[in-house]
């Protein structure tokens, strides 16, 4: 079991602990034009924005301080900088709009932010009322980053309880009002020393890179609180599509890379042309992963995808696997540390090989804040994740549908996921999403929404000779009885499918 000290600031953990273990001089972060930030400048500079924070902005411990800005060393120091000053961060994405934004600052009860310069307007937009906006990355006296060269360093963080809220992450879910997540300063180290101490197991040499953002804690966690935990580096990419990360990878020798399975299906044709020999960890999460993609994945580099499923309101992944444990197709064990089940609807455990809901619980929970939604994700003690899968014999989890993703037809169960993995293995497939659609006869009938590759007609015969692919690989009822082809498929800003856009009649 986890133990921490009563009294922790992460902050202090992650960078000063770092830096008394290691020293100074290793680099902590980089970015693709060659900048590189040791851990005694990263220091420097958020001892520097602490004091900035404290002395000249007023902020006293329990604040929450808004951060918004693309993935870049400033804004991961102003992460540090606000845990360090005992405040408490609330990360939003650069590409949410005045209205989003508006909504988290009310729910959160923000006083300050701060926000690359470069992005401000939306902000000032929303109009919170009281809101003290200071930009960072821009030019003049008042921006952040001057006021901190202004500064002096040595900042001594304010000592915080363990269990003092350190930051609060927003899920926007699909549908709803924003729910703010809290964690505490003891989870952010709670997820490096689970999940990355046990299934990454990363050395001081390790680069890491990815595309999510830090305002997506899959990103917070694997750009910013797993390098530093282990004194590692981090690359970080404003640009960090499937077209920036090959050769960023190359060119940076990256060796853990954090992304969604739709990225790695997106790589696969160019990831020849790359020299890739870094890379030892491939880190899938945010969606399912179809085994079609890891299968091709491994065949095209030699790698084995490390599968994971994590959420904002447990902070990050909770099952996953790696080396000789990975089981293509199926998510994982569960991370040491954590315990996870199958429940039916009223919390009783379904027997092995059963579809139900995944239940989990281990050193972090869920805390809404303010939110009667809470009742829903925690029951007994187990935080519902609302995931439909199966525990198979052997302690595997197999991922099956979004609890509310199943579709129902003609009396069969469908697993939409399924469906999309046949889909996917074929070559023309970009992108699928298959949901149902109300159907008087059958309840719901099977409808695919297909990316196709570039060239390739959006024809009646295109529609047949899919059906007769899905056909070939499961059994008919599964195949679906509409294919469309849109451009592209709905997501939200973290790259999660909008299935209920495409059920829309
Ligand atoms: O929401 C997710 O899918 C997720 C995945 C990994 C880590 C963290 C999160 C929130």
């Amino acid at each position: 079991e986890l133990q921490y000290p009563e009294r922790l600031n992460s902050a202090t953990e992650l960078l000063d602990g770092t830096v008394d273990r290691l020293g100074p001089d290793r680099p902590a972060f980089r970015t693709p034009a060659g900048e590189v930030w040791s851990y005694g400048g990263l220091q420097d500079r958020v001892d520097r924005i602490a004091r900035v924070l404290t002395d000249e902005l007023g902020v006293v411990p329990g604040n929450r301080v808004l951060l918004r800005g693309p993935t870049t060393p400033w804004l991961a120091a102003c992460w540090l900088a606000v845990l360090k000053a005992g405040a408490v961060a609330v990360t939003v994405l650069a590409q949410q709009r005045a209205a989003e934004l508006a909504t988290v600052c009310e729910i959160a009860r923000v006083q300050h932010a701060l926000c690359d310069a470069r992005h401000v307007e939306d902000l000032v937009r929303a109009e919170v009322p009281g809101l003290r906006i200071t930009p960072f990355g821009g030019a003049g006296p008042d921006d952040l980053v001057a006021r901190a060269e202004r500064q002096e360093g040595g900042f001594t963080a304010v000592d915080t309880a363990a269990d003092d809220v350190a930051l609060i992450a927003f899920t926007s879910g699909t549908t709803g009002r924003p729910k703010g997540c809290m964690h505490f300063h003891r989870d952010v180290l709670a997820i490096a020393d689970t999940f990355s101490h046990h299934v990454l197991r990363p050395t001081p040499d390790d680069v890491f890179a990815g595309s999510p953002p830090l305002g997506f804690t899959f990103g917070l966690g694997g750009l910013v609180v797993f390098p530093l935990r282990a004194g590692a580096s981090a690359l970080l990419l404003e640009q960090a599509g499937p077209k920036q990360l090959l050769p960023a990878i190359a060119e940076h020798r990256v060796s853990v890379v954090f992304t969604a399975p739709t990225a790695y299906r997106a790589m696969l044709d160019e990831v020849a042309t790359y020299d890739i020999t870094s890379l030892r960890r491939c880190v899938s999460a945010g969606e399912n992963l179809p085994e079609g993609t890891w299968e091709a994945w491994q065949e095209r580099t030699g790698l084995r995808i490390i599968n994971g499923i994590g959420a904002t309101e447990l902070l990050h992944i909770f099952i996953s696997a790696a080396d000789d444990a990975i089981r293509p197709g199926r998510t994982g064990l569960p991370v040491p540390g954590w315990q996870a089940r199958i429940v039916d609807d009223s919390g009783k455990p379904v027997p092995d090989g059963e579809p139900g809901l995944l239940a989990v619980r281990g050193p972090v929970g869920c805390r809404y804040l303010a939110d009667p939604r809470q009742q829903e994700y925690v029951r007994d003690g187990w935080n519902l994740t609302g995931d439909t899968y199966v525990r198979e014999p052997e302690g595997y989890f197999r991922y099956v549908a979004r609890a509310d993703d199943m579709i129902i037809s003609a009396g069969y169960n469908i697993a939409g996921p399924e469906v999309e993995d046949a889909l996917l293995r074929h070559p023309d497939v970009v992108e699928a999403a298959v949901v149902g659609r109300p159907d008087e006869l059958r309840g719901q009938s099977v409808v695919a929404h297909v990316v196709l590759r570039d060239g390739v007609p959006r024809t009646e015969a295109t529609v047949a000779l899919l059906r007769d692919f899905v056909k070939a690989e499961l059994v008919p009822y599964k195949c679906p009885r509409e294919i469309v082809f849109p451009d592209a498929l709905p997501r939200t800003p973290t790259g999660k499918l909008q299935r209920f856009r495409l059920r829309a009649p």
